[in-house]
């Protein structure tokens, strides 16, 4: 099934000049960045990209981490795009992350793991729609 999905950059990943290889490998597993855009959240829009975390201890550290620099944003489509892109991330904890995932290479804690992937069609539509105005409804 062809569906598109919400990925960013954290800014750790910029830090790490990583945006070049990220986009590489989301080709080569021939899927298709439709859009894409270099941009510094504020704090509405990244405590509406994790809101479901609200509450949590972890919550502040993870704003504040993607508050501290620009990321990178991009829609990405293709077959099976979201479970697709949760494969290449790799698991939330870099130490746990397989080698040959986006986290297992690249990650250094559970805060600064490199990317953002939408977890399923309902925060891939919400996430979509708060940075591309995306219609929520896939398919
Ligand atoms: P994922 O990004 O793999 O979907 P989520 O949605 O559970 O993971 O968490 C979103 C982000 O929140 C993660 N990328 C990570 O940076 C942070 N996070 C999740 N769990 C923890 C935790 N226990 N401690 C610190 N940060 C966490």
């Amino acid at each position: 099934m062809r569906e598109r999905t919400f990925v960013m950059v954290k800014p750790d990943g910029m830090t790490k000049g990583l945006t070049d290889e990220i986009v590489a490998r989301i080709e080569r597993a021939g899927l298709k960045i439709v859009s894409m855009r270099r941009m510094k959240l504020d704090r509405g829009l990244a405590e509406e990209l994790y809101s479901v975390h609200r509450g949590k201890d972890f919550f502040e550290r993870l704003v504040e981490h993607v508050l501290s620099g620009e990321v990178v944003v991009m829609l990405v489509e293709g077959g099976r795009a979201i479970v697709r892109m949760r494969e290449l991330s790799g698991a939330t904890d870099p130490a746990k992350a397989a080698k040959g995932t986006i986290r297992g290479d690249f990650g250094s804690s559970i805060t600064e793991n490199i990317i953002h992937a939408a977890d399923s069609a309902e925060s891939a539509g919400q996430e979509m729609r708060i940075f591309f105005g995306e219609p929520e409804k896939q398919g």
